[in-house]
């Protein structure tokens, strides 16, 4: 049985063996949740996610992908970095908005990971619509068989907490 639960707060704070970082296909860091999570966790997060680009992902970790890293000194063990796509009118990519959420659990559960903490992917810069976004991150964790036995969802913002809650 899995256990999906709520927080409101910063995802650097949780205490759970790994914590998904939404990045861009770069690995090498930027603004939002990617931002607060290089400030705290420290160079080394920087440093694997560059060796990871230079032996697997020369150009780049594809939207709807996930990989992990040392978690550096965040109490988590694992950043599990995966890439939303970004929100588009004309074209529905929420395949692979899925595919990130599908993706962080593969990952963690070849990790061994019990418990993981998710941001709301792509619902800040990359402009999803929280309402559609929430469901689809909550549908997607449910209907995906894994072995982790937590599943928390900390989100930054109240508009986005008030939409995951309106959805559990
Ligand atoms: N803890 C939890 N959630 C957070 C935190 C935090 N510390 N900080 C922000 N959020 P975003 P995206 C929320 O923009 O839309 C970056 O520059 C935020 O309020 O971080 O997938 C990357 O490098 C929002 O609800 O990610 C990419 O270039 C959610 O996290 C790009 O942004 C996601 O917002 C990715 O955009």
């Amino acid at each position: 049985m899995t256990e999906i639960s709520l927080v409101r707060g910063d995802i650097t704070d949780q205490t759970v063996d790994a914590i998904v970082n939404a990045a861009n296909s770069s690995l090498l860091g930027g603004g939002g949740v990617d931002g607060a999570i290089h400030r705290r966790g420290g160079p080394e997060i920087l440093a694997a996610c560059r060796a990871l680009r230079a032996s697997d992902y020369p150009d780049g970790l594809p939207a709807g992908q996930a990989v992990a890293t040392t978690a550096g000194a965040l109490s988590a063990r694992w950043v599990i970095h995966t890439v939303g796509p970004v929100f588009s009118a004309r074209e529905d990519r929420s395949a692979l908005l899925a595919s990130c959420y599908r993706e962080s659990l593969r990952v963690a559960d070849e990790l061994g990971v019990e418990s993981i903490a998710f941001p709301a992917i792509s619902m800040g810069v990359y402009r999803w619509p929280i309402e559609d976004g929430a469901r689809l991150a909550l549908e997607t964790v449910r209907s995906t068989p894994s072995k982790v036995t937590e599943i928390r969802f900390v989100l930054f913002d109240p508009a986005a907490h008030q939409a995951f809650a309106a959805r559990l």
